[in-house]
């Protein structure tokens, strides 16, 4: 059974990845109003692994009988100046979601919760992932700067991502 505490900040986090969710599924409909479907289908992937992560911390608290409570999710930035300046942000915001997971372990760890401080691990891989992803797409489009072909090419790249589901049957 999960402390009161516990459960509210792992509710508070799956609102947390549903707001990642909304903001890459924003910045995928910016790249596709300016032609570059690669990086929209990059985004699209993001948007589609984040409601996966909302999705593993939901099955979490029910094996866990605590209760699901959703939260109010704030519009996300629609516009943005430039490639470069999504994948900044990108990167920003999985800074800060890298925070917000290891201020759950804190939690998990001053409560003594063996069970939510092991569940938590998997995040903690993950956003080692996630700002290295943002932070190598960054470097490239620096890479790029302002050449026509290069973007294309990147677009070219960006455009083979594949989803795959992380989450087994017995949680989806
Ligand atoms: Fe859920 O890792 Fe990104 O935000």
């Amino acid at each position: 059974m999960l402390k009161v505490e516990m459960a509210d900040a792992l509710n508070d986090q799956i609102r947390e990845e549903l707001f990642s969710a909304h903001l890459y599924l924003s910045m995928s409909a910016y790249f596709e109003s300016i032609g570059l479907k690669g990086f929209a289908n990059w985004m699209m992937i993001q948007y589609r692994e984040e409601t996966e992560h909302a999705m593993r911390i939901y099955h979490y608290l029910v094996s866990q009988g605590a209760r699901v409570r959703l939260q109010a999710i704030k519009e996300p930035q629609s516009d943005w100046a430039s490639p470069l300046e999504v994948f900044q942000a990108t990167l920003k915001h999985e800074e800060h979601i890298t925070d917000c997971i290891n201020k759950l372990v804190d939690i998990a760890e001053e409560l003594k919760d063996r069970a939510t401080n092991n569940f938590l691990q998997w995040f903690i891989d993950e956003q080692v992932e996630e700002e290295e992803n943002a932070r190598q797409i960054i470097n490239r489009l620096k890479l790029v700067d302002d050449n026509k072909n290069g973007l294309f090419m990147l677009d070219k790249e960006l455009g083979q991502r594949q989803f795959v589901s992380e989450m087994n049957n017995n949680n989806n």
